[in-house]
């Protein structure tokens, strides 16, 4: 898939409000400070004119962000979660809204979630993966600054975490959006969906055979 153009669309604040558009919409989750915002604009190629915020203090996003992509479907920037010392409240409005938007009928029809590759998956990433497959919404994993790993590192945590996000390793795609690592794969993975959606035939749930396959 070529970027072609890219136009941010809209926000929403309230889970039940009015959507942007009826584009089919692919999700971006992940824990704050993931490197969800510098794969977005590294997959949109808004390396100069960012689109997502890249943020060096995490934890401030409270809105699901649309960004419409080719005019063919939606990029949504999900707010992190797990940021370690947010009150109790901030969590609750988190749950709320990113709950509400995801189990929408008219919501996500694939969610990409963010792991750090050097981090062990904590327990709001397998709530997140456990999520999204009770809503059979299908979902792939970015293993995300990559580029941080060290060969035998890299090959280890390849081994180690697809199996930590009960996964089947297809599913997991390494990525760093200082090398551009993945970009492809991930564009590809995501041409993939939307072109079954196109079909009309939904994503197959289950174990995927291709690279970037959908859990
Ligand atoms: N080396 C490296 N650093 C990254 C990568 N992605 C993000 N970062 C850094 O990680 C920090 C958080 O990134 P950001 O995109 O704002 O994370 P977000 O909170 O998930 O949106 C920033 O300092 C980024 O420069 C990556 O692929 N490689
Ligand atoms: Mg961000």
């Amino acid at each position: 898939m070529k970027i072609q153009s890219v136009e941010y669309a809209g926000t929403i604040v309230d889970p039940g409000a009015a959507l942007p558009g009826s584009l089919p919409q692919i999700a971006f989750a992940g824990r704050s400070n993931v490197g969800k915002s510098s794969l977005i604009n590294t997959l949109l190629l808004r390396t100069r004119k960012k689109m997502a915020h890249v943020s060096a203090r995490p934890g401030k996003t409270r809105a699901v962000n649309f960004f419409q992509v080719n005019d063919r479907f939606f990029l949504v920037d999900l707010p992190g979660y797990g940021f370690a010392k947010v009150p109790d409240q901030m969590r609750d409005d988190w749950a709320r809204l990113v709950e509400g938007y995801l189990s929408r009928p008219d919501g996500p029809r694939a969610v990409v979630q963010l792991v750090d590759a050097r981090r062990d998956p904590t327990e709001s990433d397998l709530q997140m993966l456990r999520y999204l497959a009770s809503l059979k919404v299908p979902a792939l994993v970015a293993l995300t600054k990559i580029d941080k790993l060290s060969r035998s590192e890299r090959s280890t945590r390849l081994r180690t975490l697809p199996e930590a996000l009960g996964l089947a390793p297809e599913q997991v795609i390494p990525f760093s959006s200082k090398t551009g690592e993945g970009r492809e794969v991930l564009l590809a993975s995501m041409d993939d969906l939307l072109s079954d959606l196109d079909g009309g035939t939904p994503p197959s749930p289950g174990v995927g055979t291709t690279k970037g396959g959908w859990a």
